[in-house]
């Protein structure tokens, strides 16, 4: 939790289904791949799990172990243009190392909420 200038306390955490597709990898384009993953903001790290069905049965595993995470110092957070995709709900998340991911769903007020909370982050994550 963060105490914003105005005493109100902030929490930046949050979980939940998003689809993402990785664009780049290492300032590489790559082939678009979207996927539901459940997703999680914790510490200042985003962090995409695989799809529970493709794990082990039962497998904690799939909580615990990211397939891939976000350190989201230094990353920027912004709508995609209609260029980028043909969804709607899009937002593009670059981070440093040249990687860069499109998050999507179609609930328009889930979307707001994550854009809210990541673009929260990385601003406190400036002051650091
Ligand atoms: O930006 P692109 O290349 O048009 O993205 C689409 C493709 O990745 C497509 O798969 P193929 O690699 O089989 O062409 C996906 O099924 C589409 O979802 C991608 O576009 P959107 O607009 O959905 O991001």
């Amino acid at each position: 939790a963060v105490v914003s200038e105005c005493g109100s306390v902030q929490n930046l955490e949050k979980a939940g289904i998003l689809n993402k597709t990785k664009v780049c990898e290492n300032g590489k384009k790559v082939r678009k791949n979207w996927t539901q993953t459940w997703t999680v903001l914790h510490g200042g790290v985003l962090t995409f799990h695989k799809d529970p069905k493709s794990a082990p049965t039962g497998a904690l595993v799939r909580f615990i172990v990211p397939e891939v995470a976000v350190d989201l110092r230094g990353a920027t957070i912004s709508w995609a243009s209609k260029e980028k995709s043909s969804k709607k709900n899009v937002l593009e998340l670059k981070g440093k190392n040249g990687m860069e991911f499109l998050v999507q769903y179609d609930t328009e007020s889930i979307i707001n909420d994550w854009y809210k909370v990541l673009v929260d982050t990385i601003r406190q994550n400036l002051y650091k």
